[in-house]
Order: C-alpha cells, then sequence, then structure tokens
C-alpha cells in the first residue's frame, strides 16, 4: 500500500479527539515530587511545579498539553513500580484521545533519568505521547510484576498508544524485553537509540506501525535473542544507521519499507523479513557475523517486490537487479560523529557506495541533513551515494583537509612568532 495512504490509514485507528484546545505547562523545578491536589488544574508540588506534577495535571485536563523543560537533569527519585496514576515510580502520562507533548532543551541539555528506579516514561492506552528535544536514560524494567503483561520497554511503555519522538537520545535503558522502547504505533525523527540492555527482543518495538527517518540504532544488547528495530504491521526505514545490535538489525513481520539505510554489523543478521519488502539504495554489510548463518537477509518467506541499487557484503540478499552490488567490501568507517544530529558511518574513499544510488528514488538530504547528490567518487558527475550518508566530493573532502592543515599551520606559525 501507498506509504501515506497506510500512515492515514493507521492514524484512523486513533480515537478522533474534539478540537483541541491546549495547555501549556512549564515546569520549573528538576525536583521529583507529586502534585500536592492532582487534578486541581494548578501544577503545584510545594510550591514547585515539576515533572511529574505537570504530567500528573496534563492527564486530568480534558486538553492537549505542552510540557516546557528547562535545561537540567530530571532524576526520578520517588520509588514505587506497578504503579500508573503518575505519582511514584516511572511518570505515567497520557490521557485517552489527546495529545501531551514533552518538550526540553535539547539532547544533553534536557536529561530525564530514572536511576534505575522504574522504566522511564509510561504511556496510557488510547493516548498520544510526543517528546522532543531532551535524552532518556536510566530506565530500569527488570522484572515481571505481571505474567500477563511482561516487563518491557526500559525507557518507554507504550504499547497502547501513539509514540512520536523527535531529537532524542534514548541510551542505558534495561528491561527483561525490548530494552528501550514499545509502542502501538511509533514515529521516531533524528533520534539515537543506543546503548540499551535487555534479555530478549529488539531495543524498538511497535506493535503496529513504526516509521524511522534519520535515525541510529546501535550497540543494543540482549543476552538472549534481541535485535534493533522490529514492527507487527509495516515498517519504514529511510536515512537511518542500524548498526551492532544483537539480534537482527530489522525485523518485520508485516510489510518492510527501506530507503538509504546502512545496516551493519548486527549480530544475527541484517534484516529478516516475513512480509512484503521494498528496498532502494541501502547498504547491508558484515551482519550475522560468527555462530549465525543468516548473513545479511533473512528473507524466507518475504515477497520482494522492489528492490533496487542495494548492496550486501555477502550472498544472502537477492539483490539481482542492475544496479545492485552482492559480496563487496562497502568500505564504511567507524559509526561516529560527521555533523547533524546523530551518529553515522561515512562510506571511505573509493568504497563502492559512492555515485552507485538509483538518482530516481534519491532522498534530497541524507542522514545528517546534507543534501544530496555530491560526486563521491571524482568522475565530475554527481550521483547519489547507497546508505544513509551522502559523503563529501573529494575535492571538498581535500579542501577541507588541507583547510584543517593550513590552519594548524598557521597557528604553529603564530605561536613560533610570538
Ligand atoms: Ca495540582
Ligand atoms: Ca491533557
Ligand atoms: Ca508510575
Ligand atoms: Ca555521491
Amino acid at each position: 500500500m501507498d506509504r501515506l495512504l497506510l500512515l492515514v490509514a493507521s492514524l484512523l485507528l486513533l480515537p478522533i479527539a474534539s478540537p483541541a484546545r491546549s495547555a501549556v505547562l512549564t515546569v520549573d523545578s528538576t525536583e521529583d515530587l507529586a502534585d500536592d491536589d492532582p487534578g486541581d488544574g494548578i501544577c503545584a508540588a510545594g510550591g514547585l511545579c515539576t515533572l511529574r506534577a505537570a504530567i500528573q495535571e496534563a492527564n486530568r485536563n480534558g486538553e492537549d498539553d505542552d510540557i516546557e523543560l528547562l535545561a537540567g537533569t530530571y532524576a526520578l527519585a520517588i520509588p514505587g513500580r506497578g504503579e500508573d496514576e503518575g505519582a511514584t515510580g516511572d511518570l505515567d502520562v497520557g490521557e485517552g484521545g489527546r495529545t501531551i507533548t514533552i518538550r526540553g532543551a535539547g539532547v544533553g541539555w534536557t536529561v530525564v533519568d530514572a536511576l534505575a528506579l522504574d522504566r522511564v516514561f509510561h504511556a496510557a492506552p488510547e493516548s498520544r505521547l510526543e517528546i522532543e528535544q531532551l535524552s532518556i536514560r536510566g530506565g530500569s524494567e527488570p522484572t515481571w510484576p505481571d505474567p500477563g503483561r511482561p516487563a518491557a520497554g526500559g525507557a518507554i511503555d507504550a504499547r497502547d498508544a501513539y509514540l512520536r519522538l523527535a531529537d532524542v537520545l534514548v541510551a542505558e535503558n534495561e528491561a527483561v524485553e525490548n530494552a528501550a522502547i514499545l509502542a502501538g504505533q511509533a514515529v521516531l525523527e533524528r533520534v539515537t537509540v543506543r546503548d540499551n540492555a535487555s534479555y530478549t527482543g529488539a531495543a524498538v518495538v511497535a506493535v503496529d506501525l513504526l516509521d524511522l527517518a534519520e535515525c541510529t540504532v546501535a550497540w543494543n544488547t540482549a543476552i538472549d535473542a534481541g535485535g534493533g528495530v522490529e514492527a507487527g504491521l509495516a515498517l519504514y526505514v529511510e536515512n537511518s544507521t542500524i548498526v551492532a545490535n544483537d539480534g537482527c538489525g530489522v525485523t518485520a513481520y508485516g510489510s518492510l519499507s527501506i530507503r538509504h539505510a546502512t545496516i551493519d554489523e548486527n549480530a544475527g543478521c541484517g534484516v529478516l523479513a516475513l512480509g512484503p519488502v521494498e528496498m532502494w539504495n541501502s547498504v547491508l554489510a558484515r551482519n550475522g557475523g560468527g555462530a549465525s548463518e543468516r548473513g545479511d537477509c533473512d528473507f524466507d518467506g518475504a515477497m520482494p517486490h522492489a528492490l533496487v541499487h542495494n548492496a550486501a557484503s555477502d550472498e544472502s540478499c537477492p539483490f539481482s537487479e542492475p544496479g545492485s552490488l552482492v559480496g563487496i567490501d562497502p568500505q564504511l568507517g567507524p559509526l561516529e560523529g560527521h555533523g547533524g544530529p546523530t551518529i553515522t558511518q561515512m562510506p571511505l574513499a573509493g568504497s563502492p557506495l559512492l555515485d552507485a544510488a538509483d538518482d530516481a528514488v534519491c532522498r534530497a538530504i541524507d542522514q545528517r541533513g546534507a543534501p544530496r547528490p555530491n560526486d563521491g567518487d571524482g568522475d565530475g558527475v554527481a550521483h547519489c551515494d547507497i546508505g544513509a550518508v551522502e559523503a563529501p566530493e573529494p575535492a571538498a573532502a581535500l579542501a577541507a583537509a588541507a583547510s584543517a592543515a593550513g590552519l594548524a599551520l598557521a597557528v604553529r606559525a603564530r605561536f613560533r612568532n610570538r
């Protein structure tokens, strides 16, 4: 089905809210204190408007809410797991049919840390939770309080809700299942999910729909079968990097659409697909190392119908169309900062990925937000690169290196002349 149609169709599954009145709640303390009188319309905990108190009010006012957080670390401090009113343990957020948006001052500037007291956020059924511009860490859901409701989603449990994250870091959370995020439907934009740990299950799981754009999912570990991202009905991955996770990088039980992805060194396999698959301009490399025999692709039972200009380092992917690269060394650099909000892997000089994508389905920007295409192979004609990142033109790379070297020389000369 068309991507937009599918999104619209899936959004229709949500209850329709009446025209939104909305409230803005400005948190003025990093303390963790419960609201004195939840539901009286006043965010007040001993004279302070705390994150917990703001959420307790937002949950009860019948309106959409924006909760604004200044820079600072908001550490959870009230023990008490298994409580769903927002008073203890995790922050229970959401009002059926309403949207609550929690917005910080930026990744690394605003940090919500559960200090292993409980998971961090728990979204109410039928609600919409949006989180922007902050870091989420320290969530821990290591127990199994209810056998019918396994402990999943170390950072965020939104299994019966709609979740949207934009410009967020989700790091160092843990759970029995799904180290970082479990949602009904989830849209992630410019999000990094890294260094989360579980006993089993992928780091990010959506029961229905999962849509990733300009995201990095890396270094998530599991004792049993783990994984990067997984969705039950529809999974979209675009301009994203999924690297070095235990289990398979991508698992799709329903339809799967991948465009401009870099899927590298995931322990179980690169992509496990069981339904219709479309994949454009993407690289899968060095997945399924060691004991796994699945490699870059495990397409047993999948229905591939559009595989265009993809690259794989082994022979497990059914890439046979013109422009496909199979059994190649993609020559990808390390996962690190190359500009933009997320860490990425840059193709090295001479990489077969350079200028090898199909320009007809090329995105106008890469994962970092940098424009495509560049003439990465230096033959005078610019084409898009396979993968999440568009490498700079050799001349530009040389100029940048020369300018850095020139600057170093100038600085050295200045010091010498002192
Ligand atoms: Ca109150
Ligand atoms: Ca509300
Ligand atoms: Ca709670
Ligand atoms: Ca290029």
